[in-house]
């Protein structure tokens, strides 16, 4: 049963909604993952998926989702298949794409078919929902030829995923929170900064489902952790400092500043009843071979998410060093003008 409080969510940016009809056979959407500097954990609004805080990112080239969808009217389930394997329809994932699907179909009778190939690892704490719902509204856009701008579909990537309002761009992108209760100020748009020389290093621990979902984490958190009253302020705190870095090219400022705003993060979840842990002893050897090198004169930060991977932060030139301690790092370069 879709929810009339979404409904009218998406009626204020689809003004023909409903109905919707299908412009072309096939929509097709591609997005990349973000790694966010300063961080997004809770909600203050879980229907329509509001965040309690802002939230700064960096979108990662050349790693995402691609989605392509049609509307099959004689179908009689969604089919949705992840990396050409089908999916169950009883699987978390679609199940998910379902309830967000359901708010967009042309029609009572019939399904859609949704054709997803991620290049990360689903689930393993690189947000691949983030790019999967930012390409999945492309395709919607595309399907139904909204020509939505930038912000709106930010809006509707929301919905579908918190992280996937920041996925619509590429480089720095800003999430606001917002003020309003019907949603429509929080949405992300993009920080124009170019900073050729900026880098992350993925420092994959392990690649494997994790135990607890972030939506399921976010709320325990917000629920049952004595410090989280000290989040919200301290997450606007720091992106506004990692804002400002970005703008004078900060580094150390940027870098300290991500850093310390994930482990806070991570302190909130650790504080929590029951507590949520994703580090494995292989994260924490990680941040003391880190330490170690930024005493050493090597700057080099990281940040982590929902998960026991680190993401590295250092610029260009330092990479030769970070390599020889870190040899399967992935170097990614975000303003790299892809081939
Ligand atoms: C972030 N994370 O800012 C934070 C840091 C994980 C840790 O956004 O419930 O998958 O779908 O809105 O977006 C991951 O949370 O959560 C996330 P929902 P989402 O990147």
């Amino acid at each position: 049963m879709n929810n009339p409080i979404i409904q009218n969510y998406i009626q204020q940016i689809l003004p023909q909604y409903p109905p919707l009809t299908p412009k072309k056979p096939q929509g097709q959407g591609q997005a990349p993952v973000n790694i966010a500097l300063s961080k997004y954990w809770g909600k203050r609004d879980c229907t329509l998926n509001l965040p309690t805080n802002s939230s700064l990112s960096i979108s990662l080239p050349g790693l995402g989702t691609q989605t392509q969808l049609s509307w099959q009217p004689q179908a009689t389930e969604l089919k949705v298949s992840l990396n050409h394997q089908a999916l169950e329809s009883d699987a978390p994932f679609a199940i998910r794409l379902a309830q967000f699907l359901a708010y967009f179909k042309p029609a009572e009778q019939g399904h859609f078919a949704v054709h997803t190939l991620n290049t990360v690892p689903t689930a393993a704490g690189l947000a691949s929902s983030a790019s999967g719902y930012a390409a999945l509204v492309l395709a919607l856009d595309d399907l139904f030829n909204w020509q939505l701008p930038a912000q709106q579909l930010s809006l509707l990537a929301r919905l579908g995923s918190g992280s996937a309002a920041r996925s619509l761009f590429p480089g720095f992108a800003l999430w606001h929170k917002g003020q309003n209760a019907n949603g429509l100020d929080s949405f992300a748009e993009p920080i124009p900064t170019i900073w050729p020389e900026f880098c992350i290093g993925l420092l994959e621990i392990n690649l494997s489902e994790k135990p607890t979902s972030s939506t399921a984490g976010m709320q325990q958190t917000v629920n049952h952790c004595p410090l989280y009253a000290a989040w919200p302020q301290k997450a606007e705190q720091d992106l506004a400092q990692i804002a400002q870095a970005i703008e004078t090219q900060n580094f150390s400022d940027l870098g300290a500043t991500a850093e310390n705003n994930a482990l806070t993060m991570h302190a909130t979840m650790i504080a929590t009843q029951p507590p949520i842990l994703y580090w494995q002893a292989e994260s924490v050897s990680a941040m003391h071979k880190i330490w170690a090198l930024r005493k050493a004169g090597t700057e080099v930060y990281f940040t982590m998410d929902a998960g026991p991977n680190l993401k590295l932060l250092f610029l260009k030139q330092d990479w030769p060093k970070i390599q020889a301690e870190f040899p399967n790092a992935k170097l990614i370069e975000p303003f790299k003008p892809q081939a």
